[in-house]
């Protein structure tokens, strides 16, 4: 038996696994996956998912190597295994054909959430990208935390400037929008969010939830507001109006370099906590007191996540957020909102951040930010034909790490855009309901196959860690590597004459991590002793990971505004206040409207680890929602079927009648709707649930930044009779 230490990569808390394993005749049989305790970050916690690692590497329905489609001879659409070298190049000579026909731009790419969560897939996919020479890009980032980014872009220079709440050192943690016991942290990497919440209180602090539901994390909470959904930027910016009308404002260390304090004290000064009070459903005392207690206390953190993110006026969500931090004295303070220092820095040099609006999309007219478009747009950029022979519509699509049919908003109008592609090709491990639109599916190995380093949750961590994570398993000369799979397309697009007889072979991504953590600020070559250094040979000694301590304050040095300040209300935010005040007359609710919102399941992960039974059993957890008062109202019983239509489509699912609703609202798990024919996910399909993005709708967004609302939707719903 043989013991091997690595992190997980499912989700963003990257916990220490110790996994036991045999190899045998019939291949490597995974024995145990437990919690390394030896890990300094995550102690020994694991949470159900882990185990997905060992059900993922067995699935019988994994892809293991390149499928095409073919037409069967009773004229169906079947797949057919293929090689990897002939994949490549009839993919790489598709996509040449069509751009040479077309234009780049007639190519679409969208890449899914678990492109972060791969270091190969991070490192070469962009290259990739580059090659296709296409503006069209997408991602789950704008049905997720465009609104983060844009704000941090905003008041410190540069999108990926994030901070994240040093939880281990607050005495109050105000969480809004975000239920980390579920989901266990979002940027925000903090693995075991369970105990280092309880050891807030254990020490005499305080933890505030605030959410349209009584979540898991709120019922481990001091205390817990209900808020009507998509209302959030009224409470915030009460609570701005409200520091300054009290005189509770200390902005400390950062005074100096924070300006535009009076233009923010006059735009924020007619949001009181009565007007918020009307609009949120919470109330104004509530409001005031939640903010001197805030204020009040040595340190705290306002930490707003994907609840306030993923609606209307998710970007000021974020700056008021920041802004509120910053206020109190809360920003780049223990305790407060902090910035990491990770060993590989991905930030790259200061220099002034300037991807945006850039270019548009075509048919919604949509800046571009960071070098994408919404994905709400996707759709109608490939349903809508062009006139101009220079812009016409997308007509071919790329995908990796996505399942965009059942994450973004009206799945249904893009798997009906999907099927009127040209051309797709999916790099994926599953036939799924996205990718079985494809034309080509090029699988790559995955979890323990891989090597691993993760250079997104490093960044967003509460303390500064490193790790990484060499194959448990070979994945044997039949398979390939994500950074395999992009650079051997990138090559066959970059050149005319491509032969693989001559051509370079793709460097392997250790090498570039390497140079990242030895250049980095803990590296060998960077000061640091050889020995004390990092390197990857440095890391491979250290299999549990090594701690590199508590955050560090790092303002203002660590800014990238042109300024080297920070403008506490720029023109973006400013301007957008317009539509804040405008909405202020529209109606809540409009009849018997209820209003939809999201839920995660600690079982979960968006829509792809439905296929491991183990994860999937037990009482269908895809259901309605719904406050006993609406339930009442509307004549429903607990389990009984309901309809939920929205402008977009209907679904039906159980109701689930439950006072950790608020009144008005309703909620559903994003990621089922697993009953779409063609796919091959033997257990999936039997827990199949429905879809809520067949609910969500595409027209609803953030005008600010581009990002999805797919909270607060507007819906009614009625009992089915049976
Ligand atoms: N209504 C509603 N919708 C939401 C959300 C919500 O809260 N409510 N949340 C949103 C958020 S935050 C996100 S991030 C998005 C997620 O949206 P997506 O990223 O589009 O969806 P996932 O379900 O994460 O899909 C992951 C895909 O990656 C594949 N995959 C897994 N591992 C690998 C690998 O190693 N390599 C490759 N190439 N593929 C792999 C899986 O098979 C699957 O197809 O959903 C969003 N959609
Ligand atoms: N188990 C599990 N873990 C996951 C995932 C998963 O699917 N399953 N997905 C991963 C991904 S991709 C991400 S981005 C993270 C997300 O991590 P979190 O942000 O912690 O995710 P959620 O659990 O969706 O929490 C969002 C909360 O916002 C609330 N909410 C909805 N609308 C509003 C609103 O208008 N105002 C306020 N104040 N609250 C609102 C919801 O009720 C919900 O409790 O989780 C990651 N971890
Ligand atoms: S919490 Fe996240 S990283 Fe930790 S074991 Fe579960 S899925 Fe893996
Ligand atoms: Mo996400």
């Amino acid at each position: 038996m043989k013991t091997h230490y690595r992190a997980c990569n499912l989700c963003e808390a990257i916990c220490g696994l110790v996994i036991t394993y045999r190899h045998g005749a019939a291949g490597t049989e995974i024995i145990s996956i437990k919690g390394d305790p030896d890990d300094p970050f995550s102690r020994g916690h694991i949470c159900p998912k882990a185990v997905a690692l060992k059900d993922i590497y067995e699935d019988p329905n994994r892809l293991k190597r390149p499928l095409k489609r073919f037409i069967a001879e009773d004229g169906t659409d079947d797949w057919q295994e293929i090689g990897w070298e002939e994949a490549f190049d009839e993919v790489a000579d598709r996509l040449r054909q069509i751009r040479s026909s077309y234009g780049a731009n007639v190519i679409g790419v969208y890449a899914g959430n678990p492109s972060v969560h791969n270091s190969g897939t991070f490192l070469t996919a962009p290259g990739f990208i580059k090659a296709l020479g296409t503006r069209n890009v997408f991602s789950a980032s704008s049905v997720d935390q465009f609104p983060h980014h844009f704000a941090a872009w905003q008041l410190f220079g540069h999108p990926l400037l994030l901070p994240v709440p040093d939880i281990d050192r607050t005495d109050f943690w105000l969480i809004i929008g975000g239920n980390p016991i579920a989901s266990n942290g979002s940027i925000m990497t903090a693995p075991d969010v369970a105990n280092r919440l309880k050891a807030i209180r254990q020490r005499g602090g305080r933890v505030v939830v605030i959410d349209p539901r009584r979540t898991e994390t709120a019922t481990r909470a001091d205390q817990h507001q209900f808020i009507r959904p998509g209302t959030d930027v009224y409470l915030l910016l009460a609570m701005i109006q409200f520091l300054f009308a009290e005189g509770l404002v200390r902005l400390g260390r950062l005074a100096t370099v924070t300006h535009e304090v009076d233009s923010l004290r006059a735009a924020v000064a007619d949001f009181t906590p009565d007007v918020a009070a009307s609009m949120t459903g919470i109330p104004a005392d509530i409001i005031r007191q939640l903010t001197r207690d805030f204020a009040g206390a040595d340190r705290a953190a306002c930490y707003g996540r994907v609840g306030v993110s993923v609606q209307t006026f998710g970007g000021l969500c974020l700056w008021a957020i920041n802004v509120i931090n910053l206020l109190t004295g809360n920003l780049d303070e223990p305790g407060g909102m902090m910035f990491t220092t990770p060993a590989i820095d991905v930030l790259g040099p200061a220099k002034p951040y300037r991807r945006y609006d850039r270019y548009r999309s075509r048919v919604t007219n949509r800046p571009e930010f960071m070098g994408e478009l919404p994905v709400s747009c996707l759709a109608a950029e490939i349903l809508t034909e062009s006139a101009d022979p220079d812009w016409s519509r997308i007509r071919a699509m790329v995908t990796s790490c996505g399942n965009p049919v059942l994450s973004t908003p009206n799945g249904c109008q893009l798997e009906e855009a999907l099927g009127q592609l040209d051309f797709m090709v999916s790099v994926d491990i599953y036939l799924n309901e996205t990718t079985r639109h494809a034309d080509y599916i090029l699988p790559p190995a995955t979890g323990l196959e891989t090597a691993h380093y993760d250079l997104t949750f490093h960044a967003l961590a509460i303390r500064n860690t490193s790790r990484y994570s060499v194959p448990m398993i070979d994945k044997g000369p039949d398979a390939r590597y994500d950074w395999e799979i992009f650079e051997a397309l990138r090559f066959r697009l970059e050149s005319d004459t491509y032969d693989p007889a001559t051509a370079p072979a793709p460097q392997d991504p250790a090498v570039q991590l390497d140079k990242g953590l030895r250049y980095g600020s803990y590296g060998m070559n960077n000061g640091n002793p050889a020995g004390g250094g990092l390197s990857v040979q440095t890391l491979l000694e250290h299999p549990h990971g090594i701690d590199l301590g508590p955050l560090q304050s790092q303002l203002p040095d660590r800014l990238m505004t042109e300024t080297k300040r920070i403008n506490l209300l720029p023109v973006s935010f400013q301007q957008d206040l317009h539509r804040v005040r405008a909405a202020l007359t529209a109606p809540n609710r409009v009849g018997d409207e209820l209003l939809l919102i999201s839920r995660r399941h600690l079982r979960d992960n968006n829509s792809w680890l439905h296929n491991t039974h183990r994860l999937v059993k037990g009482p269908n957890r895809c259901t309605l929602q719904v406050n006993s008062g609406d339930a009442r109202r509307l004549g429903i019983g607990q389990g009984q079927l309901v309809e939920v239509r929205s402008r977009v489509g209907r679904v039906v699912l159980p109701a689930e009648i439950t006072d950790d609703m608020m009144p008005g609202v309703v909620c559903m798990p994003h990621g089922y709707g697993h009953h779409r024919s063609g796919t091959r996910l033997d257990v999936a399909q039997k827990h199949a649930g429905v879809s809520i993005n067949d609910l969500t709708d595409e027209l609803r967004l953030d005008e600010l930044t581009g990002n999805a609302s797919l909270s607060g939707v507007p819906v009614t719903v009625q009992a089915v009779l049976t």
